[in-house]
């Protein structure tokens, strides 16, 4: 090629760089074990949305719901070293990596949801979510969402923490969470979400406990017979950014993923609300059953966890209380 032909053909290829969004884009991976259209997905697609926007095309986001890239505790590895962008998991998982947020994963530490929402989105949500970025897990935590209360499902009725003696319980993968089953009168069994609903299949777990909107779109429903709103656990759901690509954002960029980080810590909390409300009608269309209990005999069951994993956080736990 002539020296100046060269020249032209660069020149017209760094303007199609200039003006091809698609040349200078990075792409951001999103993970969840979802199926698309749960709250938590289409909140996090719109983050990706405004961001795309807002950066003239430079990132795009791509969800991989349902579970496709992996459980949760392997979607945390691979954010950890960069290989996922942004991760959509439960403070259940995380744990076992930043012990800090135990403080939330801790049975009856909330009183109800309106309880928990209060302390999430005040100082202490703030604290939980600075200790995470701050810690040495490579995370920057970006925000909180939804998860509603956990409950119990089971092939046999629950009515009382005897009627769990001999049950195998699946539960996240913490052992905090395995501790709490079994001070509650089952067994518990750790294990992956995308694993339960095989496991509930087959036999292999008697029950699990999870929200409403989770038991109906995992399919895990069509397994059991029994709703028991124990309400034992309230835990955040959390969206964290690789360190990786974080550090490789401008201040501007990085400004931009916490604004949209807030709104869709706003917006899926909206579609949530709805989403208890549709899913616990379909569970009773279904014919799942429901059984109110007194939760005074599991909250007194599990006092002990308490005081294993609490003592720790007596101070946080104490502030926790005293949000009204
Ligand atoms: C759901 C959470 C999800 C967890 C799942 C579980 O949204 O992040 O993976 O529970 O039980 O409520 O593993």
């Amino acid at each position: 090629m002539q020296k100046r032909q060269f020249i032209q053909a660069a020149l017209a290829a760094a303007l199609a760089c200039g003006t091809g969004a698609a040349a200078a884009q990075t792409v951001l991976k999103a993970a969840d074990v979802h199926p698309a259209g749960y709250p938590n997905v289409v909140a996090i697609e719109n983050l990706g949305k405004k961001l795309e926007a807002a950066t003239k095309g430079k990132y795009k986001l791509q969800m991989f719901p349902g579970g496709v890239l992996g459980a949760e505790k392997e979607v945390v590895e691979q954010a950890q070293v960069g290989a996922i962008q942004i991760a959509r998991i439960s403070l259940g998982v995380l744990g076992p990596v930043v012990p800090d947020v135990n403080v939330f994963n801790m049975p009856f530490v909330f009183r109800d949801e309106a309880h928990m929402r209060k302390v999430i989105d005040g100082p202490i949500g703030e604290e939980i979510l600075g200790k995470i970025t701050a810690s040495p897990a490579r995370l920057v935590a970006l925000g909180f969402m939804d998860s509603g209360s956990r409950s119990l499902y089971t092939k046999k009725p629950v009515r009382k923490p005897e009627d769990l003696k001999g049950q195998k319980i699946r539960m996240m993968g913490n052992p905090l969470f395995v501790d709490t089953m079994n001070a509650m009168g089952g067994n518990g069994i750790s294990m992956g979400h995308t694993e339960v609903f095989g496991a509930l299949q087959t036999g292999v777990i008697d029950g699990a406990e999870n929200n409403p909107p989770t038991l109906f779109t995992s399919n895990q429903y069509t397994t059991v017979k029994y709703y028991t709103q124990t309400n034992h656990l309230i835990i955040p759901e959390i969206f964290v950014m690789s360190k990786v690509t974080w550090d490789k954002m401008s201040k501007d960029e990085q400004d931009l993923v916490r604004k949209f980080s807030r709104e869709a810590q706003q917006e899926q909390r909206a579609l949530w609300d709805k989403s208890v409300a549709e899913y616990t009608q379909k569970l009773k269309a279904a014919g799942i059953e429901f059984i109110n209990v007194d939760t005074k005999p599991f909250y007194d069951a599990t006092e002990p966890v308490r005081q294993k994993y609490g003592s720790q956080f007596s101070d946080l736990m104490k502030r926790i209380a005293a949000v009204k």
